[in-house]
Order: structure tokens, then C-alpha cells, then sequence
């Protein structure tokens, strides 16, 4: 990591960091790990999304819905917004981080398409009803509880007798659910009744790149859990 700015933004459950690739990226940091697997050249940056930097005309231009990450690829000019097609666009680039058998490359697609069609909403609501909502709605609080929970179910089952989602490759399948299981750690609802899971996690969670993008990342406090009776 060429250089990683520190300022916290506003929302305490993410660390938000632009990321530079050979001089122009923007990524979010657990992402980074995709960087310091591949070993592609890169410097952060803070886009402080949740104060409103994310509307400014130059960042919706890389990432229109103004949302963090997003990348630009300082040796062509690309841009790239949403994690999993950074993380393919990454993978692609390196050449890193997929089957090495290609006809196992839609098991890739397949897990991707999962962790941002499910897992990352349904933990994205259970974070905001459980913690960030101005109100406490019981019904959403125990609806997004429930979803998370059936994840965690699924993601057992997929990880089953594994060392990773692919078996013994480490692949950007486990880079893209492992950020929402390390913010799932930080609030304390890391399920405790999930073998193969919790295994799979610390595994990745003690990769060198993992602790290295990691520890850049300051422990940020969370407000109190709203319980839903
Ligand atoms: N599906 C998107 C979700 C990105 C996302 O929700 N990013 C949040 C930070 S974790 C954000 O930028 N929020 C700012 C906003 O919604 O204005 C992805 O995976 O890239």
C-alpha cells in the first residue's frame, strides 16, 4: 500500500479509502486485499461517502451511484464501480485469484452473484435496523436477523468439509463474502453454531494480506445493538 490515509468517516461500520492503481484507483479497503493478493501497485485515499463526497460531479463519474469502491486503472484510464466486478477486473488483470481449472470459472460468478444479490443486502440491513436506524422497528430488526441467519446456513453448507469456497484455492469468492463476515465480526454477530464457517474465516482472516489490509483499518465504535424485544 503506497500510502493510506486515515480519516474516519462519519458511518461508524466502514473505514471508507479511495485506492490508486499505478497513480488513479479508488477501492474500499477490505477490497485492497484483492491488491496485496495479486501484488498490483496501489495508493488509498479517503472518499468520505458518507458526507457527501460521494456526489461530488468527480466521484459520480467513476461510481454513479456515488458509492464506494470504485477503481480507475492508472495504466489504461478504466474505471470500475460495484465490488465483485473490481475484484474480476483485478483478478482478470493479474491473471490471479480464479480457478486455475477455467471451467470451473463460473462457480466464481455463481458465489459472486450470491454474496451481492444476498449477503450483502441482508447484512446491510440487519447492520442498519440493529444499529443505525434513527428508530427501533422490531419487524425489521428480527426480519434482517432472520435473512443473516439463513446466509450464515448457506454459507456453511458451500464451505462444508473446504478450506475455501473452491476447495483448496483461495479465490476473490472468499475475498467478497469474508468483508461483510470482518464488519459482521467487529458488531459481535460472527455466528458461534457454524463450524465450517468460523474455520474459514480465521483461515482467511491470518492470510498476510488480509492482516496487513486489515490493520490499516481503525477500530471504529458502533452504537448500541437495538434488540427487537
Ligand atoms: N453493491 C455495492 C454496495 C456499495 C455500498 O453500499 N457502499 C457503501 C459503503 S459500504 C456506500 O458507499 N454508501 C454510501 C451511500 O450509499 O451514499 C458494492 O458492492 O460495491
Amino acid at each position: 500500500m503506497a500510502s493510506t490515509a486515515h480519516r474516519i468517516s462519519t458511518h461508524p461500520s466502514e473505514h471508507t479509502i479511495r485506492v490508486e492503481l499505478n497513480g488513479e484507483v479508488l477501492a474500499e479497503s477490505t477490497r485492497a486485499i484483492a491488491l496485496e493478493e495479486t501484488g498490483l501497485p496501489y495508493k488509498s485515499e479517503i472518499v468520505d461517502v458518507f458526507s457527501g463526497d460521494g456526489q461530488k460531479p468527480e466521484f459520480l463519474e467513476l461510481s454513479p451511484a456515488g458509492k464506494i469502491p470504485a477503481i480507475r486503472d492508472g495504466d489504461n484510464g478504466t474505471t470500475v464501480y460495484e465490488s465483485n466486478a473490481i475484484l474480476l477486473y483485478l483478478a482478470e488483470k493479474s491473471g490471479k485469484l480464479l480457478p486455475a481449472d477455467k471451467s470451473r470459472r463460473h462457480e466464481v460468478d455463481e458465489l459472486l452473484f450470491l454474496q451481492a444479490s444476498l449477503q450483502g443486502p441482508m447484512f446491510g440491513q440487519r447492520m442498519h435496523f440493529s444499529f443505525f436506524a434513527p428508530e427501533t422497528v422490531p419487524y425489521a430488526i428480527r426480519r434482517y436477523e432472520e435473512q443473516a441467519k439463513t446466509v450464515d446456513a448457506i454459507v456453511e453448507r458451500l464451505l462444508a468439509g473446504k478450506d475455501f469456497f473452491l476447495g483448496k484455492e483461495f479465490s476473490i469468492a472468499d475475498i467478497t463474502f469474508f468483508a461483510w463476515y470482518w464488519s459482521t465480526e467487529r458488531a459481535g454477530l460472527l455466528p458461534a453454531d457454524r463450524p465450517a464457517l468460523r474455520a474459514w474465516y480465521d483461515r482467511v482472516k491470518s492470510r498476510p494480506s488480509v492482516q496487513k489490509v486489515l490493520s490499516a483499518i481503525p477500530a471504529i465504535p458502533l452504537p448500541a445493538r437495538k434488540l427487537a424485544a
